[in-house]
């Protein structure tokens, strides 16, 4: 039985929480700065129950407790500013005709500083980005990735003079195997945040008992003293299921999973848990707009030794389920 005990205020952020239009609110990143929670969220904007949305902005909200939150009278970034602070990676071309959406904010507290990792669908792939702030309004972008790759997370420190983060390209090619997707964590190193290599496979899909489709990283992982825990989602794709939730076919659901990478060569996984870490049980994680969908964007280690994991549920609505870390560890080392 895993750990982790959902919070009874869940869902913690939802669309009736938000002061401006607000359809779909999920897949948070959060870090603590200086005793206060900072979380970034990801909202789509339609009709509830229709599965077209007219835009994709991130929100802003602060909190004392990390379970009640305060949210910003306005989004912190539109896909107009997105834009603006991408329009130096697209110098000779319409920056409007090709940048599309920008999503799922994972942020890592770095040498002081924020560093917040996103997506951007663009009409020519989509493509990881990495942007630093200081403040949440100004951001400094310094990276975007090949096509295709997203759901990149940073460490919280350098290890061996780099910085170093978690993705999930998209393999097109796997050697006869595929028909599942197949997609799977990697890790690469950097020196400056800008220039990413030295790609390494950390985790493959066929690792994973409860995937049969793709895995990938979810929230950015914390250091323990028996190395680094970390979450990844999994994904199970069962084609007899038609309509769930707002599409007409949505075949999917995302598990939550955990692993354990070692402390000096994050490349190495040390432990992974056979069983899923979160499984999609209450109703707002079994219904919304993608039915059993669990996206862990936050992993906050307390003081205290417990563990946060905030999670997008049914990509609707911002979850919180809680465990000691040494709980999570002994449940690790239990079930690998
Ligand atoms: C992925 C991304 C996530 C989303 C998930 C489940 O492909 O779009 O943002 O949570 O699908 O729908």
């Amino acid at each position: 039985m895993s750990p982790l005990q959902r919070h009874p205020s869940n869902p913690v952020l939802a669309p009736a929480d938000i002061p401006y239009e607000a359809t779909l609110i999920f897949n948070a990143g959060v870090v603590k700065l200086q005793g206060k929670y900072v979380c970034v969220f990801r909202n789509d904007i339609g009709e509830v129950g229709k599965a077209k949305f007219r835009g994709t902005n991130l929100g802003l909200a602060t909190s004392d407790d990390g379970v009640s939150w305060s949210v910003d009278a306005e989004p912190c970034i539109g896909v107009d500013f997105a834009r603006e602070l991408l329009r130096d990676f697209y110098p000779d071309r319409d920056v409007h005709y090709e940048i599309l959406r920008f999503y799922d904010p994972r942020l890592t507290v770095i040498e002081g500083r924020v560093l917040m990792c996103f997506a951007v669908d663009t009409r020519h792939g989509l493509r990881g980005g990495m942007a630093w702030t200081d403040d949440f309004q100004k951001w400094e972008v310094v990276h975007l990735t090949a096509p295709d790759n997203r759901n990149l997370v940073l460490f919280p420190e350098r290890i061996g003079g780099d910085y170093l983060r978690l993705e999930r390209p998209f393999n097109s090619y796997g050697g006869g195997l595929l028909g599942a997707d197949l997609f799977s964590v990697w890790l690469s190193r950097s020196s400056d945040m800008r220039r990413w290599g030295d790609t390494h496979l950390v985790l493959a899909a066929q690792d994973v008992p409860f995937a049969n489709d793709k895995i990938g990283p979810a929230a950015p992982p914390v250091r323990t003293k028996q190395g680094w825990l970390t979450t990844f989602h999994a994904v199970h794709v069962d084609d007899t299921l038609g309509k769930r939730g707002w599409e007409d076919r949505w075949t999917k659901t995302y598990y939550a999973g955990l692993m354990l990478l070692d402390g000096d060569d994050p490349s190495r996984v040390i432990a992974m848990g056979k069983e899923p870490l979160l499984v999609p049980e209450t109703p707002e994680e079994r219904d919304g707009f993608r039915n059993d969908v669990i996206f862990p964007g936050g992993m906050l280690l307390e003081d205290d030794g417990e563990v946060k994991i905030y999670y997008g549920a049914a990509d609707t609505v911002e979850c919180l389920a809680t465990a000691h870390v040494d709980d999570l560890l002994a449940w690790l080392h239990a079930s690998k």
